[in-house]
């Protein structure tokens, strides 16, 4: 039976600690964060981390001792973000690979991002993909509009295919600037992707990740959910842990016909090093 690729992003960048106790800031919620998830169902955990004032920080060391402890403590494939916060320069950005994750994310242009723009530039865009090609690390093409798909189509012609040989990508839905989440769109993005893709999720922001979950179930595709992208579970039921995400999301791929599949699949569908 085929299985679906759960991705746990447990953090972000954008949410206050102070505002949600319950998102993981710390190593050790990290850790214990990642654990529980893995038991729920993840097999990818999307990673940014936060400094001792839980402020988000691309902190080399904070980065390099997060990717190891995540692995000492569970099979997940460690995915950290290059995206960062809107605040964070290139160089930083760039800098993430050298803590040496399993997998990176890649976003493909420059999105409007609330009241923020998320700079992406295309020389940034391309200077990224080659240093993930150099230090063999697989990315993840985060698409937060159609645009970004036309430049993942320009990016695969000009400079060929990731290290392992797979094109994953995760359509980012809902950003205030980006494509709205809904199936319509959803439906639009996937018809539009390369051929050479060869697996996709979709996460939806906020209200969003319902219907984006559910559209991505029903055309195939994977899933990404987690504090990063929902603080609510319904109106009015805030997320107490991110594992109530992932549970969720197992549970809508089971009755799919899709169960979750375990970080060892996940590890083989986009060909991580091992
Ligand atoms: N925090 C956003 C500015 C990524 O992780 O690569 C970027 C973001 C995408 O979350
Ligand atoms: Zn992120």
């Amino acid at each position: 039976m085929a299985s679906t690729l759960i991705t746990v992003a447990p953090t972000g960048a954008e949410t206050a600690k102070a505002d949600w106790p319950a998102l993981p800031t710390t190593l050790d919620e990290l850790v214990e964060t990642a654990k529980r998830c893995e038991s729920a169902g993840a097999a990818m955990i999307h990673i940014h981390i936060r400094d001792g004032e839980h402020q988000p920080t691309l902190d080399l060391g904070r980065l390099t001792d997060t990717v190891t402890a995540v692995r000492e403590n569970t099979g997940l494939i460690v995915q950290l973000s290059t995206g960062g916060a809107v605040t964070d320069p290139y160089d930083h950005r760039l800098r993430v690979l050298d803590a040496v994750p399993d997998s990176c994310s890649l976003t493909m242009g420059t999105v409007n991002f609330g009241d923020d723009v998320f700079m992406n530039p295309w020389p940034f865009v391309t200077q990224l993909y080659q240093l993930t090609q150099e230090r063999e690390v697989v990315p993840e093409f985060e698409l937060f509009d159609l645009g970004h798909v036309a430049a993942l189509h320009r990016l695969l012609d000009k400079y060929g295919l990731p290290y392992g040989g797979r094109v994953h990508c995760d359509l980012v839905m809902g950003v205030p600037g980006g494509m709205p989440g809904t199936a319509d769109a959803l439906v639009a993005a996937v018809n539009a992707l390369p051929d050479a893709v060869t697996s996709w999720s979709a996460t939806g922001i906020g209200r969003t990740a319902l219907p984006v979950a559910l559209a991505a179930l029903s055309k195939g595709g994977n899933l990404r959910v987690g504090m990063e992208d929902t603080l609510t579970l319904a109106k009015g039921q805030p997320v107490t842990h991110n594992a109530e995400l992932v549970e969720r999301a197992a549970t809508l791929a089971t009755l799919a016909q899709r169960p979750p599949m375990s970080p060892d699949e996940a590890r083989d569908l986009l060909n991580v090093k091992r």
